[in-house]
């Protein structure tokens, strides 16, 4: 489980809260204490329309605080800045998570883990109409040539994620969601992360039909982390820490633990169980604009 650390004060979901340096270390220690075996430290928003950090103010914001944590646990660095992250990896920092999919070289250099993540575009435009012939080949076949190339530039582990929400719609993130296990076949360990983001907003609703605002998707966030660690992703990138642990090892009871025989129904799940909710209905249903 990797936890997202923000020490911005723009982030989408939780801009401002962890943007001290005391709040910043007590939250990476609260998410570690909840079960986090990477925490995230990232010091610039990537929200559609954010607006780039200087590199001095991104470094102030980032460094202290992957010091402060070093030793505690596994810290990966968020950034798109090859200074940033080599300071980063300098600092403490052993991931490197690389939203513009292009510093494999920093990793090399500093032996550690590489996230490959898939966006189109920049922040500032990338939700400016995203189109796709086809997201999940296109998104499947990008991420398999830059791990490649990582690993021949030496990097020894590579990571990849498809980037919900970085210049894709509504039906481009459920498509690739839909079809993770084409991104876990591909061999290389696979993260997602879905945690508040806007897509949430819409698949789990509100009753009244409006949008779930950042604050209220829970229950959306849990929803596709497990459906994720039922694809085969290794690693999920979340801000509620603790919920998602619980979510996880619940669904690892499902998995692993024995049922008694007579629980098992013998034609599967009883009818109606599954299919209703619009994550489900996902595997009978075709999603347009795959
Ligand atoms: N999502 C965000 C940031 N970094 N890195 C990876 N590998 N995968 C993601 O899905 C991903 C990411 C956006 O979330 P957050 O950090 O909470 O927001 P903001 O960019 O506004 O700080």
């Amino acid at each position: 489980m990797m936890g997202v650390l923000n020490v911005t004060p723009d982030s989408f979901s939780d801009g401002g809260c962890y943007f001290d340096h005391d709040k910043a270390v007590a939250r990476g220690i609260e998410m570690i204490a909840e079960g986090a075996d990477v925490i995230d430290v990232g010091g610039e928003s990537s929200r559609p329309g954010a607006q780039p950090v200087p590199e001095d103010e991104e470094l102030r914001r980032v460094v202290p605080v992957i010091e402060a944590l070093a030793g505690r646990a596994r810290l990966s660095v968020d950034t798109a800045k090859p200074a940033v992250a080599e300071a980063a990896l300098d600092a403490g920092a052993t991931l490197l998570n690389d939203i513009s999919a292009s510093l494999w070289r920093a990793a090399a250099e500093a032996k550690a883990g590489w996230i490959c993540m898939h966006m189109r575009g920049e922040p500032a435009t990338m939700q400016h109409d995203p189109r796709y012939e086809d997201v999940v080949g296109e998104v499947r076949r990008f991420l398999v040539q830059r791990a490649r190339a990582a690993l021949e530039e030496g990097v020894e582990e590579v990571w990849i994620d498809p980037g919900i929400g970085f210049g894709k719609t509504y039906w481009h993130n459920l498509s690739l969601l839909r079809h993770l296990p084409e991104l876990v076949d591909t061999g290389y360990p696979v993260l997602v992360g879905t945690s508040r983001k806007g897509f949430l907003g819409r698949l789990a609703a509100r009753r009244d039909g409006e949008p779930a605002p950042a604050g209220d998707r829970l229950a959306g966030a849990l929803a596709t982390a497990t459906w994720a660690m039922l694809a085969g992703v290794r690693m999920l990138r979340v801000h509620d820490v603790a919920a998602t642990v619980r979510a996880a090892s619940l669904v690892g009871d499902c998995r692993l633990s024995s049922l008694p025989d007579g629980a098992r129904s013998p034609g599967g799940p009883p009818a109606g169980s599954a299919g209703g909710g619009p994550l489900l209905g996902l595997v009978s249903k075709e999603v347009p604009t795959r």
